[in-house]
């Protein structure tokens, strides 16, 4: 029989997670602050629990890790970032907060970050790498802001569609090999650029469903191992592509409740690992995905509570 879903347990070691402060662990994590209180605060809405954090304070938190620039970074003092500039605007779009931002500032920070030659993205103003995370990651802020139109999303998608591999899946950059995690972003941009009659979806999706092992986890890419989160990366695709169907959804609810501490809460990347917040939020979005537990729907395309994006005009299935 499965393990029970552990529901007060999880919203106990989110909370527990901002008093740690004595905790080496908390200061080596640092780097990943933004990030961890959206995932923190995205599991707790699906649970059905968002007042568990105390809202002002992380607003005033957000707001303070903010550039003159419009970027924010992961903690204040921390040089800013698209991916943790993603985070900050989701936390305030979570709360109803969108107003404490200067929309127009921060849209063109994102946009000074695309390439006009191949409509790529990078993450920084320091560094030169692209990746087709940060294309999602540009049109999704600018989704939320009500600003994509700024935005040269026709080369962008451009862009995106030289990442796609013979096996219908897409790379981090041309030619690069398919992963569960590129393959999220690129589908999910395509959805939100409402560009996907470019994916292969039956190619595609029958790549996504043999990332189901005998374990019944799924695995980012042939012969790995499985991983919570790839319950996230594989299934939203699957979702965005409606062919949830096509996996074995019982046998990857087992896998994910076998991955939690019963005890003190928290999802592990599998069974016996030590728990986070990441594979904490991306466990329990799969369940969500498969309608399972009671959750909250998450929107697969914007890994948000589908109460907060339902209005958003940018979500093409
Ligand atoms: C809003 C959900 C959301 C995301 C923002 C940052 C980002 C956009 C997306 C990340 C997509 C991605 C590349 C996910 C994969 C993460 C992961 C588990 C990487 C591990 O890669 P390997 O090669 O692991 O170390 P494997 O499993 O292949 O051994
Ligand atoms: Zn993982």
């Amino acid at each position: 029989m499965a393990p029970k879903f552990v529901r007060d347990k999880h919203i106990q070691y989110i909370q527990s997670l901002d008093k740690k402060q004595d905790e080496l662990e908390y200061w080596l994590s640092e780097h990943l602050r933004m990030n961890g209180v959206y995932w923190g605060l995205t599991a707790l809405d699906l649970m059905g629990a968002r007042d568990a954090l105390p809202r002002d304070k992380m607003i005033e938190y957000v707001k303070s890790c903010q550039h003159a620039n419009g970027g924010f970074g992961a903690n204040p003092g921390h040089d800013e970032h698209i991916l943790y500039t993603l985070s900050a605007i989701q936390i305030l779009f979570i709360q109803g907060a969108m107003d404490e931002v200067d929309a127009d500032l921060v849209a063109k920070y994102v946009c000074s970050l695309q390439n006009p030659q191949n409509g790529a993205v990078r993450g920084d103003l320091y560094a030169d790498s692209e990746d087709t995370r940060f294309v999602y990651i540009a049109f999704q802020i600018l989704a939320l802001l009500d600003r994509l139109p700024q935005f040269d999303v026709d080369k962008a998608v451009e862009y995106i569609d030289s990442c796609k591999n013979y096996d219908g899946g897409y790379g981090m950059v041309p030619g690069a090999e398919s992963h569960a995690g590129q393959i999220f972003v690129c589908v999910a941009a395509l959805a939100i650029a409402d560009r996907l009659d470019l994916v292969d979806r039956d190619l595609l999706s029958w790549w996504l469903c043999e990332r189901q092992v005998p374990s019944g986890g799924l695995n980012g890419r042939p012969e790995k191992l499985p991983d919570v989160c790839y319950s996230w990366w594989v299934l939203s695709a699957l979702a965005v592509l409606q062919r949830l169907d096509w996996i074995d959804g019982d046998r990857l609810r087992e896998f994910i409740l076998e991955a939690q501490d019963d005890e003190l809460g928290g999802i592990a990347d599998r069974k016996g690992d030590a728990v986070d917040v990441f594979h904490t939020l991306f466990g329990i979005a799969g369940l969500s995905l498969l309608g399972y537990e009671d959750l909250e729907p998450v929107d697969p395309i914007y890994c948000l509570p589908a109460r907060v994006t339902k209005d958003l005009k940018y979500r093409r299935r």
